[in-house]
């Protein structure tokens, strides 16, 4: 039999400020390495971007009505850096601050808990320029002031933070893939830019901790569980490669302040190790998070991989099934397709068992508290004729992701929410406007040009009655 879910569960749902909110140089708003990045030719599909996004920043209320008819029990939303703080560590822009406080307010008067994450990737660009952004050790502090400014403003409102989002994704397709900004391939400046992160978010968190704020924080990492291919103590051991280098040496770090030590002499081995300064350890250390955000959309399977094998291939970022090119770490592994799960029109593993795989390894490893704060499913959606969207598809996958939380919760886990992504269509960061994860069909596509217009998809009612019934739909 299976446990319930706690009665004080957060039913959520996510997004960020880049991806939603438009306007992005209005009302004193600073420009964000985003705001730069899209602009570079071939970096996004057909070259969107989120300048007007789905006008969140001026439709928010109507937003947060269709989020209080639904029943919706937390939204977490990220706050846009450049438009507390336009130059990233000068003046504050009190016209940003209230845009959040007007948000917030919205929210908490629906009765909806505000899930706050401080950093969803908009790095003011004048960081970039001044210090190269997470590669200059300054980041550390100007990180630091700006959430400190913010704690100040929400605490007495706000009771869950999120520190970074997805670390592991901005930092690699920042400075490996090139595919996000500041668009490099260098391994060393990754890894070092790595460590500064790691530096932010443990400072970041003490001082939340110091200033004896009532509620929780804590990142949120991308964790995709690694499956061998099959038993061939080969790809046993390239599976373990995977863990090491994608999950442990990331998560490890925020929650003991230690880099794990197989992953560490492979980097020291390569001359990509990060240079470490006295008392950044103990720094580390003293910034242990409450919780554990977990951002779960897929399993990676692995097969050994040559010396001179795959490097980093090409993602799909088309829509097109089947384009995703071969892609691993020569000499470690190299990911190949799992015969036993269905995958989206974007190669993405649908495999709710990888979810309730995530957090039992997590619990076990960590012991903290598991917010799920992303999940959900990247479709091309239809809107009918009579404004309706079936979309039975994605009903499903989050049906199925459910039970494997609430399989995991009888496992020994604990979970404080889950926010599936995302609350309305949304700008997807790579593949525009076509890859669609909304509640709130949005009718826009690649163009400024449409109205905006929301309609409440099949998912939207579907998910009222999981959270009206505690998840026993
Ligand atoms: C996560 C990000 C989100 C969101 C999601 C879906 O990595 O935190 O911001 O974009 O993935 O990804 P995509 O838009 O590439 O389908």
């Amino acid at each position: 039999k299976l446990d319930s879910f706690p009665s004080d569960f957060l039913w959520g749902s996510a997004s960020a400020a880049y991806q939603v909110e438009g306007a992005w140089d209005e009302d004193g708003k600073g420009e964000s390495v985003w705001d730069k990045f899209v602009k570079i030719p071939g970096k996004t599909f057909k070259g969107t971007t989120g300048e007007v996004a789905v006008d969140h920043y001026h439709r928010y209320k109507e937003d947060v009505q269709l989020m209080a008819e639904q029943g919706l029990k937390a939204y977490r939303f990220s706050i846009s850096w450049p438009r507390i703080i336009p130059d990233g560590n000068g003046e504050v822009n009190e016209a940003g601050i209230k845009f959040y406080e007007d948000l917030i307010d919205e929210l908490l008067a629906n009765e909806i808990e505000p899930v706050v994450t401080l950093y969803h990737w908009d790095l003011p660009q004048a960081l970039q320029d001044e210090y190269l952004g997470w590669e200059g050790r300054q980041i550390i502090n100007d990180f630091t002031r700006y959430c400190e400014i913010v704690f100040k403003r929400f605490k007495d409102k706000v009771k869950y933070w999120v520190t970074l989002n997805e670390q592991n994704v901005f930092i690699s397709h920042g400075y490996l893939a090139a595919s996000h900004p500041p668009n490099v391939k260098d391994p060393k400046r990754m890894l070092q830019a790595n460590h500064h992160a790691n530096l932010a978010n443990a400072k970041a968190i003490k001082l939340f901790h110091e200033l004896d704020i009532e509620g929780q924080i804590g990142p949120s990492f991308a964790y995709g569980p690694t499956y061998a291919f099959d038993a061939d103590p080969k790809n046993q051991l390239a599976a373990e490669n995977r863990e090491e280098i994608n999950a442990n040496f990331w998560m490890d770090i925020y929650v003991y302040g230690r880099y794990p030590k197989v992953a560490w002499k492979y980097f020291e081995d390569n001359g990509i190790a990060p240079t470490i300064e006295v008392g950044d350890f103990d720094l580390l250390k003293e910034g242990k998070p409450d919780f554990l955000g977990l951002n779960y959309y897929q399993t990676a399977t692995v097969k050994e991989n040559r010396l001179d094998g795959v490097g980093a291939g090409k993602p799909n970022y088309t829509g097109e099934k089947g384009s995703t090119e071969e892609s691993g770490m020569p000499g470690l592994y190299k990911e190949v397709s799992n015969p036993y799960v269905e995958y989206t029109n974007w190669d993405w593993a649908i495999d709710p068992s990888g979810l309730r795989i995530a957090m039992r390894r997590m619990t076990s490893r960590y012991d903290l508290p598991i917010l799920i704060t992303e999940n959900g499913l990247g479709e091309y959606d239809r809107l009918e004729a009579d404004g309706r969207i079936h979309d039975e598809y994605r009903i499903n996958y989050i049906r199925d992701h459910i039970v494997a939380i609430q399989e995991a919760i009888t496992d020994g886990v604990e979970v404080i929410g889950y926010c599936t992504w995302s609350y309305t269509d949304l700008l997807s960061w790579l593949n525009g406007y076509q890859k669609r994860y909304g509640f709130v069909y949005v009718d826009r596509d690649e163009s400024n040009e449409k109205e905006l217009k929301r309609y409440k998809k099949d998912s939207y009612f579907w998910y009222k009655k999981v959270i009206e019934t505690n998840g026993q739909e």
